[in-house]
C-alpha cells in the first residue's frame, strides 16, 4: 500500500515527552505510507503556515490543572486571537489526539480545547478527537493505536495513489 507524495504536518505539545514520543512514532509510520511529513513541537512551527497546509496531525498532552504544555503555549495563544476570521482554516484537515489522565478533573482539557478551536476556525476533522488515558492498563496506546489506524485509513481514502 502506498500513498502519493502528500505533505503532512505532525505537530505536538508535550511536557514530559510522551506526546513527543507518539508524534515521532506517527512520523516514522508516515514514511512507510510515503508521506512527506514534517515533525515539530507546536511552538517551533510557524503558525502562519497553517493556512497553507492540507493536513495536520496534532498530538498534545495536558499538564498542570488542565493546562497546555509549555512548548505549545505561544501557538495556542495565537490560535485564540479573536481577530482570526472564523473560516481561516477551512482548507485544513486535522486529526487531534490528546494524552491525559482521567484521575484529573480536567481530563485532556488541552486537546479538547485545541480540537474545538480548530473546528471553530473552519478546519475539518479527519477522525473524531482521540483521548489517551494514563489510567488504562495499556496507557495511552490503548486509544492511540486504533485512533491512528483510523487516521491512516481515512488518509488513504483522501489521498489515494493516482491510477
Ligand atoms: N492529564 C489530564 O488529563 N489533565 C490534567 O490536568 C493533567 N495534569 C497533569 C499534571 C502533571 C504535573 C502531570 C505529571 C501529569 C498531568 N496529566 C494530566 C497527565 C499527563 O497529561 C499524561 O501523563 C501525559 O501522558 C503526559 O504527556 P507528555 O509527557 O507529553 O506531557
Amino acid at each position: 500500500m502506498t500513498f502519493s507524495n502528500e505533505r503532512l504536518a505532525i505537530l505536538y505539545g508535550s511536557q514530559t515527552g510522551n506526546a513527543q514520543d507518539l508524534a515521532e512514532r506517527i512520523w516514522r509510520e508516515s514514511k512507510r505510507f510515503y508521506f512527506k511529513a514534517v515533525l515539530r513541537a507546536l511552538d517551533e512551527y510557524n503558525v502562519l503556515d497553517l493556512v497553507n497546509e492540507k493536513c495536520v496531525i496534532f498530538i498534545c498532552s495536558t499538564t498542570g490543572q488542565g493546562e497546555e504544555p509549555d512548548n505549545m503555549k505561544t501557538f495556542w495563544k495565537f490560535l485564540l486571537r479573536k481577530s482570526l476570521p472564523s473560516g481561516v482554516l477551512s482548507n485544513l484537515r486535522v486529526a487531534v489526539f490528546g494524552l491525559g489522565d482521567s484521575s484529573y478533573t480536567k481530563f485532556n482539557f488541552a486537546a479538547k480545547r485545541l480540537y474545538k478551536r480548530l473546528l471553530n476556525l473552519g478546519a475539518t476533522a479527519i477522525v473524531e478527537l482521540g483521548l489517551g488515558d494514563d489510567q488504562h492498563d495499556l496507557g495511552y496506546d490503548a486509544a492511540a493505536d486504533p485512533w491512528m489506524a483510523n487516521v491512516w485509513k481515512e488518509l488513504l481514502l483522501l489521498y489515494p495513489l493516482p491510477s
